[in-house]
């Protein structure tokens, strides 16, 4: 695809192209169209096995070309920055052997299976910088406008010392018992369940807000439905048989941070009539924040320092000019969605490596959070429930 800027182009290539690929493709697509870029991205090949299904999704994604192997992607010369959309089980080893063949990346979360996976590409971005090339973890919430404005104000004071942050991420798709055992439910492709998918998130998203990092964690997971249909059949159909789910379904767990700060999770696939329901709030001192991705144009603000008849939350419309990313977007009032965390994201990785600046959030952040989701699967192993004495 043909970028009109006069920048230097930047041929992309994508491995994947499933629901995270077809996000980052829309980001690809738009970023150019609607930014300033010092490099214009061109979207060079796209990666699958199927030669069918990859030439199908190349036309329909808007990519120019379509490989069957991923070490040809990473051979190709106009292929300079690497996306990797796949299961976390291949994060690791596509992502050391692009940063090897001098490629910069961009990861999908969470960064990895495991915490030795991460360390290893955290270390294999660390060298590559020293080369020039830059490393990003696919944390796409960093980049609605509304928390990046959150992040904003805690940043700025506004809130003072942080007690509380409180995240829940909470989807449905899995309430089903019939919903096949797909491979986000199978450890060894997803390495976790609701965990590596939301907790991710919720984790990263804690941690950048508040600009703080989890000093310990105590948690408990649950399987609910341990048992599903094998996509034996015809079509990737079901056959009759049962598999084992090897992840969890939702996770419950809190921590402190540095500052002291509590902080709480809540992160399930099974919560019935929640679709993508990310909540996140904040409560300091001088005030609170609270956001929900159902209306993410939208960030209420607690100023607890307003004389208590005028105090409360009200709702800021975060679509003004001056809030982040929305001067290139359309007039106040008119708000984004889902699809433009994708744009920001590809926008913030250019810009990342057009300027040599380490792209946020790193590969190092994306171990920071990895290690958190390792305590919490330890935590939740050793099951250390103090029982009260009732009466
Ligand atoms: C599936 O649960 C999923 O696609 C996650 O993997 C994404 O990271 C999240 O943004 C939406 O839900």
């Amino acid at each position: 695809m043909l970028n009109d800027t006069a920048a230097p182009a930047l041929g992309v290539g994508m491995v994947g192209y499933a629901f995270m690929g077809a996000a980052h493709s829309q980001g690809w697509r738009t970023v150019g169209r609607v930014f300033d870029l010092p490099l214009a991205p061109v979207m060079s090949a796209v990666c699958g096995r199927d030669p069918a299904a990859v030439r199908e999704a190349a036309d329909r994604l808007g990519w120019a070309a379509a490989e069957t192997d991923w070490r040809s992607l990473l051979a190709r010369d106009d292929v300079q920055l690497v996306d990797i959309c796949t299961p976390g089980s291949s994060h690791a080893e596509i992502a050391v052997a692009a940063l090897e063949a001098g490629k910069h990346v961009l990861c999908e979360k969470p960064l990895a299976n495991t915490v030795a996976e991460a360390e290893a590409m955290a270390d294999a971005a660390r060298r590559a910088r020293e080369r020039g090339q830059r490393a990003m973890v696919g944390f796409n919430y960093r980049r609605v406008p509304a928390l990046a404005l959150a992040r904003r104000m805690v940043a700025e004071g506004r809130l003072g010392t942080l007690r509380h942050v409180r995240v829940h991420y909470l989807q449905d798709w899995l309430v089903d018992p019939a919903f096949p055992l797909a491979w986000r439910l199978q450890r060894d492709q997803a390495g976790s369940g609701a965990l590596g998918d939301l907790g991710a998130h919720a984790i990263d998203l804690a941690q950048h807000l508040t600009g703080e990092y989890l000093t310990g964690v105590s948690a408990q997971t649950e399987t609910f439905v341990t048992e599903r249909p094998l996509p034996g059949g015809p079509d990737g159909a079901a056959d009759g048989r049962l598999g084992t789910v090897t992840v969890d379904d939702a996770a419950v767990f809190n921590g402190r941070l540095g500052s002291g700060a509590l902080a709480s999770f809540e992160v399930s696939r099974v919560a019935a009539g929640r679709k993508n329901a990310l909540t996140v709030e904040l409560n300091g001192t001088l005030g609170s924040l609270s956001f929900d991705l159902e209306r993410l144009n939208e960030l209420h603000f607690h100023d607890e320092t307003l004389d208590a008849a005028e105090a409360g939350f009200r709702r800021v419309l975060v679509t003004e000019d001056s809030h982040p990313y929305l001067e290139a977007w359309w007039p106040p009032g008119h708000g984004l969605g889902y699809e433009h965390t994708f744009t920001h994201q590809a926008r913030d990785l250019l810009h990342a490596i057009a300027t040599g600046t380490d792209p946020s959030p790193s590969f190092e952040d994306g171990l920071r959070v990895q290690r958190v989701l390792a305590a919490v699967e330890e935590s939740a192993a050793k099951n250390s429930v103090h029982t009260p004495v009732l009466n």
